[in-house]
């Protein structure tokens, strides 16, 4: 039976859903740094899709791994859950950074987000620039419309510090190539990641463990909305604006919702009312542990978060080794 969703959605979820990216992140690592992506991914959205219907949730994939036609698992639009228990949106990434994972480099995440229904922002997969900070900064300090070196200053300026001892973080893209000149031009230093948007964001949220005061730079819009969430649990300011530039893709925004192609979505209107986060490491990072094989037991390491009360769990877990992941 279907319950009605209410406006703060039961906690017990946020526990829960560390099972969810757990499973997620330990079947992507058996195949960490076997150099094949796609096998990765698929194990990873299989173990995800599993565990989360068995979650006592009436679910639906608005940010997912792709459209119906183009991804048979976890695509846009799929229902997941028992039913038994409220409706909610479901934005995840069973892999988020297939190309770290395949290569065995830092930072790649099994990731998920659940908000009341209709709350998270039904992105179609294109681009999305982003600038994000973290928790500590007075509202309305950033600016996606100003360039990188400004919204540095402000940032300096707001953190009492010299542009110089800033760090920004961003993708390593020759589409970048303007901004990291821009960054570095007032003497910031640059953190450029391969892949793996979702944690760069995050990472603004917690300068003195990774270095990264501010995230720049354009990647999906889907790891945009995820990172929004996240950040709407752990505090922080984040604006994003999707990357329309052909008429195509105007017009599948649209279906999607979105009238205004050239809107700026604050972090609020991505993620909206109540929201739950789970990330699990599947490689190291400065965040997050990846997945541990040891004799006999697996260990893990999640982050689980809720908006209602702002309260971020790590959670570190042992599992047994057997060979399937749970019961
Ligand atoms: C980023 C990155 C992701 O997509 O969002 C990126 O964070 C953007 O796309 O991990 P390009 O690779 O085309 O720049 C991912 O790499 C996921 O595919």
């Amino acid at each position: 039976m279907t319950k009605s969703t209410p406006a703060v959605l039961d906690r017990i979820l946020t526990l829960e859903l560390a099972r969810v990216t757990e499973a997620a992140a330990v079947a992507a690592a058996r195949l960490r740094g076997q150099g094949d992506e796609k096998a990765a991914d698929q194990v990873a959205v299989d173990a995800m899709r599993t565990e989360l219907n068995r979650l006592p949730i009436d679910g639906t994939v608005v940010i997912g791994e792709g459209e119906r036609d183009e991804a048979p698992m976890l695509f846009i639009g799929e229902e997941v859950g028992t039913k038994d228990g409220p409706k909610v949106d479901i934005a995840l990434d069973p892999l988020e950074g297939t190309t770290i994972c395949a290569k065995n480099q830092p930072n790649s995440l099994a990731v998920i987000a659940l908000a009341e229904g209709g709350s998270l922002l039904y992105a179609p997969d294109v681009y999305m620039e982003k600038i994000a900070v973290g928790p500590v900064y007075p509202e309305g300090l950033i600016d996606l419309d100003k360039s990188p070196s400004e919204n540095l200053a402000a940032v300096a300026k707001a953190k009492g510090c010299e542009v110089n001892q800033l760090t920004a973080c961003v993708l390593d893209r020759a589409r970048h190539a303007k901004i990291i000149e821009d960054i570095r031009s007032v003497g910031a230093a640059v953190l450029l990641i391969g892949d793996g948007d979702v944690a760069g964001v995050i990472h603004t949220t917690d300068p003195e463990e990774t270095g990264v005061d501010i995230y720049f730079g354009t990647g999906g819009a889907p790891e945009g909305v995820l990172a929004a969430a996240a950040l709407r649990c752990i505090g922080g300011q984040m604006h994003g604006r999707l990357v329309l530039d052909t008429p195509e893709k105007v017009a599948r925004a649209k279906t999607m919702g979105v009238e205004d192609p050239n809107k700026i979505y604050s972090m609020n209107e991505m993620a909206k009312g109540d929201v739950l986060f789970a990330a699990s490491g599947v490689t190291d990072g400065n965040m997050l542990d990846g997945v541990k094989f040891g004799k006999g037991e697996i260990h893990t390491h999640t982050v689980v978060m809720r908006s209602a009360t702002g309260t971020v769990r790590e959670i570190k877990a042992r599992h047994q080794d057997t060979t399937k992941f749970s019961v």
